[in-house]
């Protein structure tokens, strides 16, 4: 399929919709059809998602589907799921998906089917997993592990970090489990304050192994480690690594025997389901892990199998596309409610924003004349509530939001759960139908204030309602639905959703800067003069 997609029919009629739909109150809309709240949903698995309070209707959901027929949604996705190497820009496949393949199933790259390997490592994650959590594996001295401090950054960390928290009901108290990812030495001294080294395991995970922060972090705790313990050989008691790249790992001082490895086929955001996540397998268990990846699974055989009516990535990916591209908006925030869920924004928000944040098609062309993926942002309810929501409802910006609910407390005290599910519900209805002028009079309020006191509404949001508690299978099912939404967005925009040289950019940069921080004498810089001045304060101010 090539083209923009700015130039296609499909597009083109969805502008001339939008023309119609963009003065249409969610009021009427509801007002004109009364089932629409039922009928603007989607039961898929443990989710029920309720989409009636976007500003579609049934012909806005057909036409936008007709564009992703039009983009090879369904190619696009077989290509995924079959190994094609669709990362253009690495000549990769993209294969998170054979991450949570069943072991009998058969998915190849260059020949060879990975899914054998997928399981051998899953086994050798399974094995150490409960040897630490028994504890069969001692540390240098003989001591239990108590303590593992995942040690990485960006997708060597976000995924582990966020599903951690998410899953702390269900993991074993009796460790700690912690995540160091800035080189901001605060990190790590803040992780270790007041641990005993002879019962902490560190887990290096570094798909690259060459990570700056990560390697600085990474050496710093082995110094902690053998300044305390005073031999080299408690390294093997203490560290294993995850990575692609074993000459790295081995020239670290970590024995490959204690690696476990990934893959070139797995983006760093989309690899928690890896061994990236060992420290999440060793809170959890490996059954638990399993039935995480077994929730995963079930979304990805829902997105690949049921017709775009029913699919409910697809769907979210549709109407967070119209938002985009057809309204203008900017962001798309999205707000869990459920405490464990404080870390899910920021991990979708890399994996919507470095998925998504192009400016060229998968042709190397510059996107002009249409918008890419959205910016990311929220918190928790109802902690939000108390701060921002204030613009959502009454700013002069449209937001699209994603709430999410459960029918089930992870933590069942008094009256909280409804209190909770209350605030949810509620938001969603006042944004979509506000109060109007009439209402507020109605209520007795003084003509002066009733403009400060009028709620526009037509303000859109999607509801997931999810049909229990928060268990790993569930969030292994919420996980893939954003990770499918994202492709199914980033398809349709013709970009590249699996590359990130903004990242690798980053990378480089500041190796050439720290030299100049570092060196005893004054520098020659040859930044612009804004860099240049501030090295050479910086140098100043630090004592150089
Ligand atoms: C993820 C990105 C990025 C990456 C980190 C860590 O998709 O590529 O966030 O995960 O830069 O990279 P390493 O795992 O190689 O240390």
């Amino acid at each position: 399929m090539s083209g923009k997609p700015s130039s296609w029919e499909e597009w083109k009629a969805l502008e001339r919709h939008h023309a119609e739909i963009d003065g249409r109150h969610l009021r009427d809309l509801f007002a004109d059809d009364e089932e629409r709240g039922a009928r603007m949903s989607l039961d898929v698995l443990d989710l029920y998602a309720d989409f009636s309070k976007n500003r579609i209707t049934d012909e806005t959901l057909d036409l936008l589907r007709r564009l992703a027929e039009r983009a090879g949604l369904r190619a696009g996705i077989e290509a995924m799921f079959s190994g094609e190497k669709i990362n253009v820009t690495e000549n990769r496949a993209v294969l998170h998906v054979a991450l949570r393949a069943p072991r009998d199933e058969v998915i190849e790259v260059d020949g060879e089917n990975v899914v054998p390997t997928v399981h051998t490592v899953l086994d050798a994650m399974a094995d150490f997993a409960d040897r630490i959590r028994s504890g069969a594996w001692k540390g240098h001295t003989g001591k239990r592990i108590k303590n593992v401090i995942n040690v990485g950054i960006g997708g060597s960390d976000l995924g582990p970090a966020m599903a951690y928290e998410a899953l702390k009901k269900f993991s074993e108290r009796s460790m700690t489990f912690q995540f160091v990812s800035n080189v901001d030495a605060t990190a790590f001294a803040e992780a270790v304050h007041g641990l005993d080294p002879a019962e902490t395991l560190f887990i290096i995970c570094s798909k690259t192994f060459t990570t700056l922060e990560t390697l600085a972090n990474a050496h710093t705790a082995r110094r902690w480690t053998l300044d305390a313990l005073g031999d080299e050989a408690a390294v093997a008691k203490h560290f294993v690594a995850v990575s692609t790249n074993a000459d790295e790992v081995s020239a670290f001082g970590i024995d490959t025997a204690n690696m476990f490895e990934m893959w070139d086929w797995v983006g760093g955001r989309y690899s928690y389901d890896s061994a990236i996540g060992l420290s999440l397998m060793i809170a959890i268990g490996p059954d638990g892990f399993r039935d995480m990846l077994a929730g995963f699974r079930a979304m990805d055989e829902h997105f690949r199998t049921a017709p775009l009516e029913e699919n409910l990535p697809a769907t979210l990916g549709l109407i967070g596309l119209w938002y985009n591209d057809f309204f203008g908006a900017q962001t798309q925030s999205i707000l869990p409610y459920n405490q464990y869920l404080w870390r899910l924004t920021s991990y979708l928000q890399q994996l919507d924003m470095e998925s998504n944040g192009k400016s060229v098609d998968r042709d190397g062309a510059p996107i002009d004349d249409y918008q890419t993926g959205p910016i990311v942002w929220g918190q928790p309810g109802t902690n939000g509530q108390h701060a921002y929501y204030q613009l959502i409802h009454q700013g002069t910006k449209l937001i699209p939001c994603d709430f999410i609910g459960f029918a089930k407390p992870s933590n069942d005290l008094g009256d909280h759960h409804e209190y909770l599910m209350a605030n949810c519900l509620a938001q969603t209805e006042a944004l979509a139908f506000g109060k109007t002028a009439e209402e507020v009079r109605a209520e007795g309020v003084a003509e002066e204030q009733v403009a400060h006191r009028t709620f526009q509404g037509n303000h859109p949001t999607t509801t997931l309602l999810v049909k229990n508690e928060l268990t790993p299978h569930i969030l292994g099912q919420i996980i893939a639905l954003y990770e499918h939404k994202v492709f199914t967005q980033g398809w349709i925009w013709r970009i590249n959703s699996f590359d990130q040289w903004g990242v690798e950019l980053g990378k480089v940069l500041a190796k050439r800067i720290i030299p100049e921080l570092q060196a005893k004498d004054e520098p020659a810089l040859a930044h612009d003069g804004s860099t240049n001045e501030l090295i050479r304060r910086f140098r100043r101010y630090r004592g150089a």
